[in-house]
């Protein structure tokens, strides 16, 4: 495949700037990675630009990491909830005031359009908020014994040094979600954002510095290769894993955990389906679509790779998704005018280009897109056109295997159960959509999913902080996360039986 080519005479240079120098933070300290290789970021859309740069951490630093959280963990145990809480309401006052800033450092290292990478920052912050409010609602019950002047009850417990395993496509909300749980709940975290968006991981934690973090609470391990990883679910002083990523990995840090009984939560692939039935609001379903299967560049787990489309609305609704499809611009991330970003990486790309090339072997029937775009300065990041196929049969990879990018897989169905069937025909179960105005169709699909997350008249991607998110079948194990889940599985219960006058069990009674 063609790789990014350099500056014709005509255009414009690559713009320059100096790149933000990585570090690792440990035990309260930047330093540089002892580790053997660099790590480069560079910005996707252009990337004769590196945007950030440092020596990578090593098993060293990941075994230092650990030391220093279990070295805070006591004091941070004992730090009150509702003190934890405060540091990260300090976070979310920061945090709002540079987000514009991180917005940007986003666009620029991941590759999204500036407007979703504000969005993210927002879903970030939500998240720090909503868990810097469980910070005065660590709370346990109490229930009624079967023994007169006796009480039950539990009281929640932080688990110990935690490792955090967050991927690149969402850099922000992602380690937001998982961080912000975990040290309300009293727990010390070791942090290891993917390797190709370490800036904004990097961001993060100066905001935790910056509101008064004790040293050691959090530390941040950056580096390329699966050494550190390893130490992160293999190291005995680490007591529960919360990853979201690949299956390939999902499946290897749950099947460690598993054997060494610690506590995992692995958010992994999706290949989400929207159903548009014939009475669905076309308008609506097509903005939903459309944001669904190309925001992000189709590069998050929630994305709709799979379109359902009722016979009697087919022509028309698919010929607007292709047309929609069409005029996606692609560009500068920061530029107003830009509808979609580049691929992250060329390794993201090439998975991109070879789902193509495949569904067109097998088959399926291209409608648009399906090109690398070479002119026009695009030659330079990781572009793929957004791209719709339709004609595509069960046994097809496009239909089977995820892409994580901006390629959609079309089919026609003529009844509920057909557009059921094929909906749940998949090894995964994220989410999922359905479009229709009518509420005991909708709520029959609801029954019918098998997913953890069913969107009924809204897109298939995104999650709030006030409710559980997350998957089931090969999409996910362990328990889920956000809301109160998020804090469940940060800390276990401690059950407490309180005799307060001995008189039952003195008298026999029990
Ligand atoms: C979203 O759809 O806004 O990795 C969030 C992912 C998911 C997050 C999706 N864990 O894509």
């Amino acid at each position: 495949m063609p790789t990014a080519t350099k500056t014709k005479t005509q255009e414009k240079p690559a713009p320059k700037s100096a790149p933000a120098v990585l570090k690792q933070f440990i035990a309260g300290k930047w330093a540089d990675g002892t580790g053997k290789r660099r790590v480069v970021s560079t910005n996707p859309a252009d990337i004769r630009v590196v945007v950030a740069e440092g020596q990578g951490g090593s098993k060293e630093d990941a075994l230092a990491a650990l030391a220093a959280a279990q070295a805070a963990y006591p004091g941070w145990k004992k730090t009150p909830a509702p003190a934890r809480a405060r540091v990260l309401d300090k976070v979310v006052r920061l945090a709002r005031e540079k987000k514009d800033e991180l917005a940007r450092i986003l666009a620029r290292e991941e590759g999204k359009i500036l407007p979703e990478a504000l969005g993210e920052l927002e879903k970030g912050i939500n998240l720090l908020e909503w868990y810097a409010g469980e910070g005065l609602r660590f709370m346990g019950d109490s229930a009624p014994s079967e023994l007169p002047h006796n009480l039950l009850l539990t009281v929640r417990e932080p688990l110990g040094v935690v490792s955090v395993i967050t991927p690149w496509n969402f850099p922000w909300a992602i380690p937001c979600w998982k961080i912000a749980p975990a040290l309300v709940a009293g727990n010390t975290v070791v942090f290891k954002p993917a390797s190709n968006t370490p800036w904004l991981a990097q961001e993060l934690v100066r905001l935790f510095e910056e509101a008064g973090l004790p040293k050691g609470v959090l530390n941040l391990v950056v580096g390329a290769g699966s050494e550190i990883g390893d130490i992160l679910v293999e190291d005995e002083r680490v007591q529960a894993v919360s990853f979201t990523g690949s299956n390939e990995i999902g499946v290897r840090v749950h099947t460690i955990a598993g054997r060494r009984g610690i506590k995992c939560t692995a958010e992994m692939g999706g290949k989400n389906p929207a159903v548009v039935w014939e009475d669905a609001d076309l308008d609506l379903a097509l903005a939903g679509v459309v944001k669904g299967a190309f925001g992000s560049t189709g590069q998050r787990c929630t994305a709709t790779s799979r379109l359902i489309v009722h016979e009697k609305v087919y022509e028309q609704f698919v010929g607007r998704v292709v047309e929609a499809a069409k005029s996606m611009k692609l560009g500068d991330p920061m530029d107003p005018k830009t509808g979609m970003g580049p691929a992250v990486d060329e390794g993201q790309l090439e998975t991109d280009l070879s789902a193509i090339a495949m569904a067109k072997k097998e088959g399926a029937r291209l409608l648009c897109g399906g090109e690398r775009p070479m002119k026009n300065g695009l030659q330079h990041g990781w572009f793929v056109e957004a791209t719709v196929f339709d004609q595509v049969k069960p046994a097809m990879n496009l239909w089977r295997e995820e892409v994580f990018g901006p390629v959609l897989a079309v089919v026609k169905v003529k009844t509920f159960d057909e557009a059921v069937k094929a909906a749940n025909d998949t090894k995964y179960g994220l989410t999922c959509a359905f479009y229709t105005q009518d509420i005991t169709l909708a709520m029959r699909y609801v029954e019918e999913a098998e997913v953890g997350m069913v969107h009924i008249n809204s897109p298939t991607i995104g999650g709030e902080a006030q409710v559980p998110f997350g998957g089931v079948k090969g999409s996910g194990v362990g328990d889920r996360e956000m809301a109160k889940d998020g804090i469940n599985f940060f800390s276990k219960p401690k059950t407490v039986f309180l005799d307060y006058t001995g008189q039952a069990r003195k008298s026999n009674i029990y």
